[in-house]
């Protein structure tokens, strides 16, 4: 005879399994704008920043592998800059300097790798470049 309490158990077992650890891992983290307001230029900097969300560190030794600004948040998807690191003085802060030409939504999204994950830490952050 199986009680209902042992089912249950099972079903929360199974569900623990399925949660961890690897769907843990790269949804752990988070990219957050440092400013999302910027001043529209050919020489502007967005700059984010990388934070374990359970302890809300910052992640200092991530490698950044990807990167792309577009205005897709305003349905210009094709309408992209080119972006360079830059140094950034501010542990777990990730910099670009890029060209913000137009006054409205840039959507930037980023690509990490982070020390001991496996996949690679995608992050989608909006900036409002204003004139
Ligand atoms: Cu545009």
């Amino acid at each position: 005879m199986t009680s209902r309490l042992e089912i249950t158990s099972a079903a929360l077992a199974a569900a623990l399994a399925l949660a961890s650890p690897a769907m843990a891992g790269v949804n752990d983290y988070v990219f957050e704008p440092v400013k999302a307001d910027v001043t529209k230029g050919d020489d502007v900097v967005v700059a984010v920043r990388l934070k374990h969300k359970a302890t809300g560190k910052p992640v200092t030794d991530a490698v950044i592998v990807q990167t792309r600004i577009d205005m897709a948040p305003d349905g210009m998807g094709d309408m992209a800059s080119p972006l360079t690191p830059v140094p950034s003085n501010e542990p777990g802060v990730y910099a670009f300097k890029t060209e913000l030409s137009m006054a409205g939504r840039w959507l930037l999204s980023i690509g990490a790798k982070v020390q001991g994950e496996a996949e690679t830490v995608v992050g989608k952050v909006t900036f409002r470049a204003n004139r």
